[in-house]
């Protein structure tokens, strides 16, 4: 019942000492140093290389390292075995606390107000609508969207969602299917996406989508994206802040990451950046989850959180 880890990018060293304290009497290896193959029960991965999951005839589980598992999916030669992702309150309040801080900046014309500050200049001019008047729309209910949901709800922002199936959600006004993203997008200041990169999300973030956002808000058009680079058409978000058809974005994810030196995006003074880090995977909270995931598995529990391979996510 031991363990592979392979997490391409990220330090092993942290994850394999807390494992090993949490899963005592276990080998946990990387591709580097596994020589027992047969050995091996379950997978932890981040990114690993293409086919580096083959040859493992123990295999019970594979788990991802993040609660995204399109770079699961992408390896063509994954072995057929169930696929878990985090779910975890560590990762979830992140993400929230990142979204909330996205979607106040824009809504409290931080950059402006900044701006001023450097300059010296006192100006209280502007509108200042309250949370009441700014329509969020979140793409993604799922973990992830319904927590941030309910925390922008909380600060009063009219918040509403979308995701594939349909929802009902109290206190919050729903949309599903290509048929409702239209719907939804109509009735949005700014426009929150946690979706998972997949077939259908992929290029979605894109100029046909922005220019469905309504200009007659008190706030935004804005784009906000922590979901996946895949899912935004970076080239048609410069152009619609260039154009006006967007007012400002925050993007945490990329097509390409780390983000290239020389995009636009990073010397824009309407756009926030951040480096992939809005929900990171503490090792401390990932490994407790995924420790205690495998000894419920072995006590007979069924295996929780399973992305489903046809769907992506
Ligand atoms: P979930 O699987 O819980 O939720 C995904 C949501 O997206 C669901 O509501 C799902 O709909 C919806 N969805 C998927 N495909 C479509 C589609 N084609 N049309 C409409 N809605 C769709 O995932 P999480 O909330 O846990 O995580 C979401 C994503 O956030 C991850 O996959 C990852 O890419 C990203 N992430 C980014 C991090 C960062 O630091 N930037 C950290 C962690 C995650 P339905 O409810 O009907 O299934
Ligand atoms: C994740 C991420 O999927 O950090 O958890 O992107």
């Amino acid at each position: 019942m031991n363990l592979l880890l392979a997490a391409t990018g990220w330090d092993s060293a942290p994850w394999i000492a807390r494992l090993g304290a949490l899963l005592p009497g276990r080998r946990i290896d990387t591709p580097a140093t596994l020589e027992d193959r047969a050995g091996v029960a379950y997978a932890l991965t981040w990114r690993h290389a293409e086919g580096s999951l083959q040859g493992l005839p123990g295999l019970k589980a594979i788990f991802s390292l993040g609660a995204g598992v399109d770079h699961v999916f992408a390896d063509r030669l994954l072995p057929d075995a169930p696929v878990v992702r985090v779910v975890d309150p560590d990762l979830t309040q992140r993400m929230s606390e990142w979204v909330v801080m996205q979607v106040l900046l824009h809504h409290r014309q931080f950059r402006r107000y900044d701006r001023q500050q450097r300059a010296r200049i006192w100006n209280e001019d502007g509108a200042q609508p309250s949370a009441g008047e700014v329509r969020v729309g979140l793409l993604g209910l799922g973990v992830l969207g319904l927590d941030a949901a309910a925390k922008l709800k909380a600060l009063g922002f009219d918040v509403a969602g979308w995701s594939r199936s349909p929802k009902a959600v109290v206190g919050l006004a729903t949309y599903h299917g290509r048929e409702g993203l239209d719907a939804l997008v109509a009735r949005t200041d700014i426009l929150v996406s946690l979706l998972p990169l997949t077939a259908d999300t992929r290029g979605l973030l894109s100029a046909a989508l922005f220019a469905k956002l309504p200009c007659d808000g008190r706030t935004g058009p804005a784009l906000i994206n922590a979901g996946r680079g895949g899912s935004q058409v970076e080239a048609d978000i410069v152009a619609a802040l260039e154009a006006g058809v967007l007012k400002g974005a925050s993007l945490d994810v990329f097509e390409t990451e780390p983000l290239p030196a020389d995009s636009p995006l990073w010397g824009r003074e309407d756009v926030y950046v951040s480096p992939h880090n809005a929900a990171i995977s503490a090792p401390e909270a990932v490994t407790r989850y995924i420790a205690g995931e495998i000894l419920a598995f072995e006590r007979g529990a069924p295996l929780r959180n399973l992305a489903e391979r046809d769907r992506g996510y």
